[in-house]
């Protein structure tokens, strides 16, 4: 795309992104239901690790569970050739950043296999990029780990999945189930106290 026409889109890309970027937990108490899908956690309040590794086009493990107001340090490897993303949110959430993704593929700031860069953190002139450094996602090249933590608030009906266009609808997002009735023995599936990783 040559630079000129560049700029002519980007803004109502910035607009798009922006909205999806507060909705996804930089705004408590804002559209989406606030923060219903928790909030950035503090290293001194995580109560365990659990493991998460992408593969192309799905997660291990495919659901997790987790207390209400439970701090949880997300250790997150893609082990994939493809560009993931691991985003805590609602199905809704999910659906409205999966067209943000559209138009970072379609501007080339998304490649299959890795990131722009340059363009991604490029400000477009008004203070806003198309980074993605939400609390609550992390997208990630093939080989990347990352953490995340997170505190879960309440009871609700969350996913963790993959925005990268045609990766949600191939299966990659997983539920997060928050109740406090479940037993410990049935928390075990993705939970480590495995320190050991990056
Ligand atoms: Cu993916």
């Amino acid at each position: 795309m040559n630079p000129i026409l560049k700029i002519a889109v980007l803004p109502a890309m910035i607009l798009a992104l922006s909205s999806g970027a507060h909705a996804a937990g930089n705004h408590a108490g804002g559209h989406h239901g606030g923060n219903v899908i928790g909030e950035p956690g503090n290293a001194g309040n995580v109560s365990r690790t659990v493991e998460v590794t992408m593969h192309d086009n799905y997660y291990e493990p495919e659901s997790i569970h987790v207390q209400p107001g439970e701090t949880i340090r997300f250790k997150v490897k893609n082990e994939g050739a493809l560009v993931h993303e691991f985003n805590i949110g609602t199905a809704d959430m999910h659906e409205a950043h999966q067209e943000e993704m559209q138009m970072m593929v379609e501007h080339g700031v998304l490649k299959g296999d890795h990131i722009d860069h340059d363009m991604m953190n490029m400000d477009m002139g008004n203070g806003h990029s198309m980074k993605h450094d939400d609390p609550n996602s992390v997208l990630m090249e093939p080989g990347d780990s990352r953490e995340i933590i997170w505190k879960f608030t309440k009871a609700t009906d969350l996913e963790f999945a993959c925005n990268v266009p045609g990766h949600y609808q191939a299966g990659m997002y997983g539920d997060i189930k928050i109740d406090s009735t479940v037993a410990a023995k049935d928390r075990v599936e993705g939970e480590s106290d495995s320190e050991s990783v990056q």
